[in-house]
Order: structure tokens, then sequence, then C-alpha cells
């Protein structure tokens, strides 16, 4: 075949047709450069978004509603340390947008997996604020019925969560059921085996589940900065095939927005979504931590400017859905809720050392039969010499 003049031209780099740019597979997972925000921080309202929109007037009050006695529920908690009721408390003050706006975006039959700093969320979740903090006193491993309330027990081992919610999550879609598993996250704990575990098994099996991450910025003393060099924590979705998303975490209205959509995804059979909000732990780690030691005073004070409650109340005086009344209404109820906390945490719990042996196993081996045994011994011994 000779080549004419004409095929040449055709064939020149200049003429020939561009190859369309090949679609990256990963984009549609990864999330928006930015994290969506829908109120700025004075609780101006941004422009709407299309892709999130703003919930409804009357699930934003409750939001507000829920925040407020969080909050408080909060506070008497890390008061209750004080006084010696309970052994530790891990606060999630500054993060109430986050712990109620992912508890009002699933149903009250879909599953949480709690880690300990959820206790705001669980009792957001309208379970007994006593049984939420009786793991945290020490009385029992988990106060509530998992089972009843569809809330598993508080994790204090990082991420172990994640997999159980995608086990979870699995065993339900298989049986033919609608359930999403919300799974609680730290930005520390997605630097565990069992966070990557986790999302890759959800990922590869479609399980519904939404990972909620809280970057709250440390873990313990550890910031951000030393914990990933990803451009956020969102972006480790897309490694395993899960849609992403990143969220302002102290915006009410856009983490509710966020999580309504990406649990909308995970019911409707598309398999998991990871959500990061952007927040901030105003409170030291637990009442057991300084945290002047790794972070200074204007670092706090530039998020308090950010404060996820005043920014929902201006929001929502603004579009004149709350007035005065309806502030000092809900933090009248917000009082009552704290001090029937207080109330009922200073009645001395009834518990039974021996309990502890219970349901370890089906059947007890022969070491907790003895180990039993000696306890019961001790305690005896304890009794009597009290009695002399
Ligand atoms: C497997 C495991 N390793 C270490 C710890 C000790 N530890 C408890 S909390 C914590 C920090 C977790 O930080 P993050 O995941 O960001 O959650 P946050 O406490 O900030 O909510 C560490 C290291 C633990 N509980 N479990
Ligand atoms: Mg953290």
């Amino acid at each position: 075949m000779t080549t004419t003049p004409q095929a040449v031209r055709r064939a020149s780099p200049r003429n020939r047709r561009r190859p369309a740019t090949p679609a990256d597979p990963a984009r549609p997972l990864l999330p928006g450069a930015q994290p969506v925000s829908l109120l700025d921080p004075s609780g101006a309202p941004l422009p709407a978004r299309t892709d999130y929109p703003e919930p409804p007037g009357d699930l934003l009050r409750e939001l507000y509603r829920r925040m407020v006695i969080g909050r408080r529920f909060d506070t008497q908690a890390t008061a209750l340390t004080k006084q010696g009721r309970l052994a530790v408390y891990p606060s999630s003050r500054g993060q109430e947008a986050c712990q109620v706006g992912a508890v009002l975006a699933v149903r009250d039959t879909d599953w949480v997996f709690p880690t300990y700093r959820e206790s705001m969320a669980l009792v957001s979740r309208g379970l007994d604020p006593v049984e939420v903090l009786t793991l945290l006193r020490g009385d029992w491993h988990c106060g509530y019925d998992p089972a009843a309330r569809f809330t598993a027990p508080q994790c204090t081992p990082l991420a172990t969560q994640c997999v159980h919610a995608a086990g979870l999550a699995y065993g339900e879609a298989h049986q033919g059921r609608d359930t999403v598993a919300l799974a609680f996250i730290g930005d520390g704990a997605t630097s565990e085996g069992d966070f990557h575990e986790g999302i890759n098994f959800a990922a590869v099996f479609k399980a519904p589940v939404v990972y909620f991450v809280q970057n709250n910025q440390y873990a313990i003393s550890v910031p951000l900065s030393r914990q990933t060099a990803a451009p956020s924590l969102a972006y480790k979705g897309a490694g395993y095939g899960v849609p992403s998303e990143q969220v302002d975490g102290n915006d009410p209205v856009a983490v509710l927005a966020v999580l309504t959509r990406a649990v909308e995804h995970a019911r409707a059979g598309n398999g998991p979504f990871l959500v990061e909000a952007h927040t901030y732990r105003m409170e030291p780690h637990t009442n057991a931590d300084d945290a002047n030691r790794y972070r200074d005073g204007a670092e706090v004070d530039a998020w308090r400017d950010r404060d996820p409650i005043a920014r929902l109340e201006k929001y929502l005086r603004d579009r004149g859905e709350l007035d005065d009344d309806g502030v000092a209404a809900v933090a009248a109820e917000a009082e009552a809720y704290a001090a029937d906390v207080r109330e009922r945490m200073n009645a001395q719990p009834t518990v039974d050392p021996l309990s502890l042996f219970d349901h370890v196993y089906a059947q007890p081996t022969p070491q907790l039969i003895e180990q039993r045994e000696q306890v019961r011994a001790e305690l005896a011994a304890a009794e009597q010499e009290g009695d002399a």
C-alpha cells in the first residue's frame, strides 16, 4: 500500500483525533476537594447544594435540642468523674454536630457501632444515660442490651468495631433486610489494621456500612500531622473502592445532610460509604489527660469560634425557627436531664463481683472456675474481717 500525501496529513499528530481522556475509575470515589459546608462559622447559610439537600426544619430543631441536651450530659459526666462516681469519661464536647447528626441520620433499627467517645451519641439515640455510663463506672462491660437497642457495646480496643459493623451489615443484607450499620471511628484509629480489614471486607461484599471518621485532630497526644500523610482521611476509601466525602464536622446541617446521603447510598445496596468530619475535641482525651502538654490554648480558642451549637442556634433564629423562649425551654430540659443523671449516678450501684465470671464462656474453663473460687474466698475473708 502506497502512502498518499493526504493519508500522511490525516495521520499527522496535529490532525489525528484526540483520544478521549480515559475515564479515571477512582474519581467518583474521591471526596470533594473541600469539606462540605452548608453554614459558615457564624451560622449564615452558604449556597445550597443539590448533591446535599438541606434537612427539613423540624429535623434541624430536633438536632439543636439533642445537641444542647448532649452537651449538658457531657458536662455532667465530666463532673461525675471529679466526684468519684465515674472511673473515666472521654468527653465529646465540640463534636456535638457529629455525635447527634450521625444518630439522626439512621433509623432506630439500624445498628450503631460506637467507640468509648460516643456516650453523647448513645444518649441522643434514646439510650438510658445511666446504662450508657455503666461501662465507664466500671460496673459492667455494657449497661444496655445491644440487641434490644440495635447498638453494639462501646469499643475501647481501637477500630475493632469496623470489623463487627462489616460482619453485621453483611449478615443483615444476606438475610434480605435493609439494615445499615453506622460505625464511628476516630482519626487515629484509621491507622489500625481492623479499620482496613473492615472496610475492605465491606467493600468486596457490598455490606451496607457507613464508616464515620470523626477527625478531632488528635489521638490522645498524637496530632493528625503525625497520623497520616493523606490529604484527607476520606481518601482512604478510594483504595478500597469505597466512595467517600469530607464534611465540616462543626456544621450540624452539613453533617446531617452528608450522612443522610451516605446512609441512603448504603441502604440502596451500593456498599459502604466513608465520611470524614473535620472537628475538634475541646476537652482533654479523658479526664485523666492533661492536654496542655501537647496543644496550646490559641488552637482551642480558634475552634471555640466554630462552636456547632452556637452556629445552629444562630441559623435557626435567623430563619425564625427558634426564639428566646425556645432556647430557654431546651436549656431547662437539659438541666432536668442532667439532674436526673446526677441523682441516679449518685446512688450506690449494687454489683456482684462474682458476676464478672459469668458469660465469659458458655462452659467455664477450669481456670475460670478456680479464679472464681479465689475471688469468692477473698470476699468471704474480707467480710469476716469487717464483722470482727
Ligand atoms: C488497639 C488499641 N491500641 C491503642 C489503644 C490506646 N488508645 C486509646 S484511645 C487512643 C487514641 C485514639 O484516637 P482516635 O482514634 O483519634 O480517637 P479519639 O480518642 O480522638 O476519639 C489510643 C491510642 C487502644 N485503646 N486500642
Ligand atoms: Mg481523634
